[in-house]
């Protein structure tokens, strides 16, 4: 496919222009990051905040919100504070701008999934009336995604994505694409190549497996030990309404290379999602409020669609159905999520 010769050769490039300041290469396991990358509690209420290593955490200002040494945060009067968590092993430090509303703010009954519990119970604990699933039929064309489940809030869009490892068995980088129809609109964006509604407006880009070397030099031995933090790249569609191929950035951001890393923020920048890989299953959140900042975005319903590569060729696709004389790719229409508020 074209758009990941793009994506592969743009890859190659800016893997070059890092190697020399960054002698770990892209790895995001080494990257520390706080859920949720921001928070807010009222004032005598408590907000949990997780890290993905061993930390130890501060806040700027305890006065207006206190943090344990479990992350646990504490609001004690009006405003806002920056809490850090800074990594035992390293001086990795990763930030969350907590608010603490006056009293009398009830605190949100929406539920939302946990990427760092290292869990999937409370999938179950969901309301099941905002959780949307696919799952990949037999007489599919492509078998590397297994099932899909999207349950989304104001904040984040939380995925939970089985991967075929018949079909996954490369870790060394394994892109999983999501192509989000962000204001729930057939009048704005594109991208039909792998969907029948092709009025996608963004998609986000990362890998869910990336073989670490220096943990791993001769290869991974299990999934576990390739599961990557997913961190995309997020990019816009720029070509024309209903179009196919690579037109994902923003041309009104800028032409060149530097802008392949997406229209808002790239990868290892601004954390926009995080991701756990749990009982051969990757718990993926992103952040939708951040999205929200540049895309147009409909406040209680979207379509959204995934793939997953091998050696950056799709061998996945969710949803999707059976591939037929009449239905060539078995190609079908991106899930609707509503928005749980
Ligand atoms: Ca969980
Ligand atoms: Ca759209």
């Amino acid at each position: 496919m074209k758009a990941n010769k793009i994506i592969a050769a743009a890859l190659a490039v800016l893997t070059l222009g890092f190697v020399a300041c960054n002698p770990n290469g892209n790895d995001p396991d080494q990257k520390l990051t706080i859920t949720p990358a921001q928070a807010e509690v009222a004032v005598g209420a408590t907000v949990q905040l997780s890290a993905n290593m061993d930390v130890t955490w501060s806040s700027s200002d305890a006065n207006i919100a206190a943090v344990n040494d479990k992350g646990l945060v504490t609001g004690n009067a009006k405003g806002e504070v920056t809490i850090t968590a800074k990594a035992v092993k390293s001086n990795a430090t990763a930030t969350c701008k907590v608010t603490v509303k006056e009293g009398g703010v009830t605190p949100s009954s929406v539920p939302e999934v946990n990427v760092a519990d290292k869990s999937l119970a409370d999938w179950d604990a969901l309301p099941a009336e905002y959780v949307v699933s696919a799952v990949c039929p037999d007489g599919a064309s492509m078998l590397g995604l297994k099932s899909v489940k999207v349950y989304a809030t104001e904040m984040y869009i939380s995925i939970l994505a089985e991967p075929n490892f018949d079909d996954i068995t490369d870790f060394e980088w394994v892109p999983f694409h999501v192509y989000i129809d962000s204001d729930n609109s057939d009048q704005t964006g594109g991208y039909g190549d792998e969907f029948t509604d092709a009025n996608a407006d963004i998609l986000c880009e990362s890998g869910i497996f990336a073989w670490d070397y220096e943990a791993n030099p001769n290869g991974p031995a299990t999934p576990a030990e390739a599961a990557n933090a997913y961190n995309p790249a997020v990019f816009k569609w720029w070509g024309e309404v209903g179009g196919s191929g690579w037109n994902w950035t923003d041309p009104a951001v800028s032409h060149d290379a530097s802008d392949f890393w997406g229209a808002i923020i790239g990868e290892g920048q601004l954390p926009v999602g995080n991701s756990q890989f749990v009982d051969g299953k990757v718990e993926i959140q992103l952040l939708r409020e951040l999205l929200g900042t540049v895309f147009a975005m409909n406040d209680s319903e979207f379509g959204i669609g995934f793939d997953i590569q091998q050696n950056w060729n799709s061998v996945g696709i969710l949803p999707i159905g059976e591939d037929t004389d009449a239905n060539p790719g078995g190609h079908v229409a991106k899930l609707k999520v509503k928005i749980n508020k």
